[in-house]
């Protein structure tokens, strides 16, 4: 640092790391070394100045008095959280020499676990991707959180394509469906609402009254995993009342015909016993979207997280294919903007897939973490996995079936790095846990899923103690595997300026305001032209069945035998001042949320003698979660929803939501059915 640094005050533009479609662009005011605030950039038009609670406490985070800061040498049993500083060259001599160890037999053997603790392009898959593709370690399927929907879009439109967020304040009926904003999004949420305050409707497709339901004109609580027989009983409304812009479907979307038959098995009343709604709230609100232009339809992941969500997603998004929503900028559906990304990034060369050479590892589904480390070596599998390295990712907490995912975790025969700020239930299990830095201490470039601006992230401060970014630890261990390319070389500040593309993102304007805008059209399908082979959305297709409603793998109508033990629905959305798992151990945050909790209707818990405060046990055959209930009307009936992924050492008894969900995956993109859970609740 140098004197003036010291005692100056500046601001550094910067972008927020989280897995959460915004995508804010970030002013950090550093005084004297040290970032005081963290403020919302208020000309980023989708920012507009203005953070959630839990980045607007992003110091208190960084500058924890519980972040890791010297690499950690385990000393105690896996799990229990016991460990010594050591030092760095030590750490990275005994990584490279385990990790070149298994790699001389079979590299396959190394598996690594990331997600999205940052979804930079640089910190995320960048030098790490880098590493593994010159290691010839095993590939990971990142489908934890958005590959049913993901591939449903790509099915439908071509990519995970969408509506500018901006033009939902120009919409004349929103429907938010599987979405919760308020929490989750809520950039939407303000423009949901100046759309509001111009006189559109709103109307919220969910099974938990949320906080985003009860600010909107309409709410439908449907019943978890059965938005694909609402999608089709709107469908069969808007051909019954000929409401189908018949120019925009023959032009523009492949497998009308198929489609249109399909539709017509599905009146109002089949859907409404499947739903568990009325018949006439389907014909009301298939009238109401068809006749109200501009339509726009928020969708999120909330309702794809069930065994039939891919082909729920599908129906929804050929929704304004129908109705031919896609004429106005202010009309059509988002669900993730990301794809619009797909060329304007160098994934190719911040990635280097080509470091494989000839080489094709396996590819291990991020999901299925807990089955996996306890499977053997196998013809079908490959080789057992010998060593994990994780970064960006907290599994032993936020992946399904978490009894399994810990007891995988704890074997002793297998060699775990964990690259973290903190300790989570993921760090207590590791051999080795590296100290990485956060967003404030690093540079990065963003894309986003919710909007359509490409971002620069600037270090505000030094790494705190000894701190490195994920891509300068995996610059290290290539220098001690012997790596030579020269990709190996690459500076986090030459990545990061180098991960877009110039002749798509003007770098200019990015790296002067620290954000830049693609160019995409205002109303990008209006005439079609969606990123399929033909131009058209596709309904069916060669190599493309039409989707129908898929039941939960867990539902009275599928798994009768089960439903009869356990007879309530679970879902697990997200809790407000967390983000998934992270921000769990920030007090202020966890001081909001207070305990792990439960909700119920008042018709489920009268008959379990279970009162709002009390201590109950959520449990079905993978294992049983503590936690508070809470007696309310945010519950339907029939269905509890257990909010918020809690670290599962600071929940009650190490126990958290996961506890209970399942493996299984989703009918299309290999995802989690976290949503599709039968339990049954007791008073303790
Ligand atoms: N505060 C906060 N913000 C977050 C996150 C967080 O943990 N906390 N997580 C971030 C991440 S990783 C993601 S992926 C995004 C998106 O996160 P999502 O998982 O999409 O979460 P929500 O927007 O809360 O929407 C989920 C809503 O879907 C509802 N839902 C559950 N099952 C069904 C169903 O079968 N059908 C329908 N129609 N609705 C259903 C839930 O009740 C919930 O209100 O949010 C991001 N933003
Ligand atoms: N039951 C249930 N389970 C769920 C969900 C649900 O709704 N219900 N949601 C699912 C969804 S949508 C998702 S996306 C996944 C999320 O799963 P994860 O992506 O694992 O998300 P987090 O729990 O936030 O854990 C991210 C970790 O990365 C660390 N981290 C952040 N930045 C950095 C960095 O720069 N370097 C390093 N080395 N580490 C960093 C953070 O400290 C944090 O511990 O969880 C899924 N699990
Ligand atoms: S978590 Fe989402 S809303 Fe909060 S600052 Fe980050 S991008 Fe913005
Ligand atoms: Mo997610």
């Amino acid at each position: 640092m140098t004197p003036t640094e010291a005692t100056t005050r500046h601001i550094v533009q910067a972008a927020c790391p989280h897995d959460c479609p915004d995508t804010c662009a970030l002013r950090v005011t550093v005084e004297g070394g040290r970032a005081v605030a963290v403020h919302g950039d208020p000309d980023h038009p989708p920012t507009r100045g203005a953070l959630c609670t839990k980045v607007s406490r992003y110091t208190e985070r960084s500058y924890h008095r519980d972040r890791v800061l010297t690499p950690l040498r385990r000393v105690g049993p896996k799990g229990a959280g016991r460990f010594e500083p050591v030092g760095w060259d030590e750490a990275l001599a005994e990584i490279a020499a385990r990790l070149g160890a298994i790699a001389a037999r079979d590299p396959q053997a190394i598996l690594p676990y990331s997600y999205a603790g940052t979804m930079g392009l640089v910190q995320g898959d960048g030098m790490a991707a880098r590493f593994f593709h010159r290691l010839g370690a095993s590939l990971l399927d990142r489908t934890i959180c958005a590959s049913a929907g993901g591939h449903a879009l790509a099915a439908t439109y071509g990519a995970k394509v969408g509506m500018h967020v901006e033009w939902f304040a120009e919409s004349r009926l929103i429907l938010i469906w599987g979405s919760n904003p308020i929490t989750s999004s809520v950039h939407f949420w303000t423009l949901a609402q100046e759309a509001k305050r111009r006189g559109a409707r709103l109307v919220c497709i969910d099974p938990r009254r949320t906080e985003t339901a009860e600010r909107c004109h309409q709410h439908v609580a449907l019943l978890p995993g059965t938005d694909g027989a609402l999608a089709l009983a709107l469908m069969h409304e808007i051909i019954a009342g000929d409401h189908v812009d018949r120019d925009y479907v023959e032009r523009h979307l492949e497998g009308w015909p198929e489609l249109r038959e399909r539709a017509r098995q599905w009146p109002p009343e089949r859907a409404a016993a499947v739903c568990g709604i009325e018949a006439a709230v389907i014909r009301e609100l298939a009238l109401a979207y068809a006749t109200t232009k501009p339509a726009a339809i928020r969708l999120n992941y909330g309702m794809q997280r069930v065994h039939g969500g891919g082909s729920a997603v599908r129906l929804v998004a050929l929704l304004p294919c129908l109705t031919g929503a896609w004429r106005e900028r202010a009309g059509g559906l988002l669900l993730s903007a990301s794809g619009w990304f797909r060329s304007a990034r160098r994934d190719a060369w911040l990635q280097r897939p080509d470091l494989l050479g000839a080489r094709r590892p396996r590819t291990v589904n991020m999901v299925t973490i807990g089955d996996d480390l306890l499977r053997p070596a196998s013809a079908d599998f490959g080789p057992r996995i010998e060593a994990l390295v994780v970064y960006n990712s907290n599994p032993v907490a936020v992946a399904p079936d978490s009894a399994r995912v810990a007891r995988g975790f704890a074997r002793d025969d297998l060699y775990t790095v964990v690259l973290e700020h903190f300790l989570t239930d993921t760090a207590d299990h590791a051999d080795l846990v590296l100290p990485a830095t956060t967003q404030l201490e690093h540079w990065d470039a963003h894309s986003s899923y919710g909007h359509t601006y490409a971002l620069l992230n600037r270090p505000a401060i030094a790494p705190l103690g000894q701190a490195r970014s994920n891509a300068e630890i995996f610059r290290a261990l290539a220098a001690r595997l012997g790596y030579t390319e020269a990709c190996f070389a690459d500076s986090d500040e030459a990545m990061a300026l180098g991960a877009f593309d110039p002749a798509q993102v003007d770098l200019a304007e990015l790296r002067e305001r620290g954000w830049s805008k693609l160019r995409i059209a205002d109303a990008p399908f209006a005439a079609g032209g969606f990123p399929t082979a033909d131009g058209r959305a596709r309904a069916c297709g060669p190599g493309l069945a039409l989707p129908d409603h898929v039941p939960n793998y867990e539902s009275a109508i599928s798994a009768p035998e089960l439903a009869a033990r356990y007879p309530l629905a679970m879902i697990s959305p997200p809790a407000r001042n967390f983000l998934n798992s992270t921000f769990v151990n920030v007090d202020s945050l966890r001081a909001i949320e207070r305990e792990p909790r439960i909700e119920i209707h008042p018709v489920d818990a009268a008959p379990r003698a279970i009162a709002s405060g009390a201590t109950v046990v959520v449990r079905n055959d993978r294992g049983v979660y503590r936690c508070k209930a809470e007696v309310s009307e945010r519950a339907r009936p029939g269905v509890v929803n257990g909010l918020g992924v809690w670290w599962r050492k600071l929940g009650i008894a190490g126990t958290n939501v996961n506890q209970l969900t399942h493996q299984r995956l989703t009918d299309l993109g290999g995802g989690p059915s976290f949503y599709d859970c039968l339990v049954e609740v007791e008073a303790l």
